[in-house]
């Protein structure tokens, strides 16, 4: 069985994220969606809650589970028999970090990682743009998975909804 793992903090989740699931889950027969836990880092939502909303986006897609996981991806990979990573690449500002991750991941236990390029669409998306637009009442409508959008509206207010 061909399986991958897409890490991240997923806080909240993107549609840029979802696109690169959806695609992973097409060219995967599993795809294990890890969800960081921080303990150095507040997010703006709980671990738990996460979940939940991944678990809710990604219904649809019968391959795909969704697990939280804390220390190193390498380890939690291993113990999931799990032996590439699936990412996807925004831009040259992302490239630097994730080749370095990439090649730290490959040499601590062999984890290979594959890239996807992202969908132009969503190259300028991250989780902590569309925080700082909602936080000030933006519309980051079309950005976000429904459920996301409630949550930022019910949060902030604004013209997220
Ligand atoms: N388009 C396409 N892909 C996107 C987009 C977008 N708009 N936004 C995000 N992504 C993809 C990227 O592949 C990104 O890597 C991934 O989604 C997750 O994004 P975030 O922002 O939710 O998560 P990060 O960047 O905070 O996650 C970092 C990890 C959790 C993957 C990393 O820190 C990690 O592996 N930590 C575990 C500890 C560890 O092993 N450290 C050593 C690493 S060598």
């Amino acid at each position: 069985m061909r399986r991958c793992v897409c890490p991240g903090s997923f806080d909240p989740v993107t549609n840029g994220h979802l696109d690169v699931i959806e695609r992973a889950a097409g060219l995967f027969d599993e795809v294990v969606v890890a969800v960081l836990v921080n303990a150095s880092k507040k997010g703006l939502f709980e671990h738990e809650e996460r979940l939940r909303i991944l678990g809710e986006v990604c219904a649809h897609m019968g391959n795909v589970r969704i697990l939280g996981f804390q220390g190193l991806l390498v380890d939690f990979a291993q113990q999931n028999g799990i032996p590439v990573v699936l990412k996807g690449l925004r831009a040259m500002t992302d490239f630097d970090y994730e080749l370095s991750m990439a090649q730290m991941n490959h040499r601590l236990t062999g984890l290979e990682t594959f890239f996807v390029a992202t969908n132009p669409e969503y190259s300028y998306l991250s989780s902590s743009l569309v925080k700082e637009v909602a936080s000030y009442g933006g519309d980051v409508s079309g950005l976000v998975p429904k459920v996301v959008l409630d949550r930022l509206r019910e949060r902030f207010g604004g013209e997220s909804s």
